[in-house]
């Protein structure tokens, strides 16, 4: 199974959406393995978005980023990081289509309510730079083989 990294943003958790999109993720099956409700501190947005640093959004990116508490988890499942990827939509909520946790739910791609991994190496990368490996749980879920054959 795969595993990618999510992030619930800080306009997710400030406009009380968590439970809205989590809805959505556990709905489509997906099994959560770590989950950690923290601040980002200045350096460690720097290094997440590190691919970014000299853009013009840079600054009021990281501003944003740690402006408030995100919500950051691992979640595993069949081809997930392409699903997630699907399931939010695209970068700006302006072409996101319905149906998509952007295109239903946020306006502008400074506030698109959730990061979800690009890549197997991205998610690699952005598990290890959130989570100890004690922090992420391996579990049997009863329900695992009504997901996935
Ligand atoms: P994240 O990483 O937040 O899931 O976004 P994406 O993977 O969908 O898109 P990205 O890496 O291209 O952008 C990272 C982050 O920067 C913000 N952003 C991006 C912005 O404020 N203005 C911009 O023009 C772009 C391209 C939004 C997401």
């Amino acid at each position: 199974m795969e595993r990618t990294f999510l992030m619930l943003k800080p306009d997710a958790v400030q406009r009380g959406l968590m439970g809205e999109i989590l809805g959505r993720i556990e709905a489509k099956g997906y099994k959560p393995v770590a989950m950690k409700f923290m601040r980002i501190p200045k350096e460690l947005a720097e290094r997440h978005y590190a691919e970014h640093k000299g853009k013009g959004f840079f600054p009021g990116l990281i501003e944003y980023m740690t402006s408030g508490p995100v919500l950051v988890m691992v979640w595993e499942g069949d081809n997930i990081i392409m699903g997630m990827r699907s399931m939010m939509g695209k970068t700006n909520p302006q072409d996101a289509p319905l149906g998509t946790i952007r295109g239903d739910l946020a306006q502008q791609t400074g506030r698109n309510l959730i990061h979800g991994s690009d890549g197997p190496e991205s998610a690699k990368r952005e598990i290890e730079l959130f989570f100890n490996d004690y922090e992420i749980q391996d579990w049997k879920r009863s329900l695992d083989p009504w997901f996935t054959e």
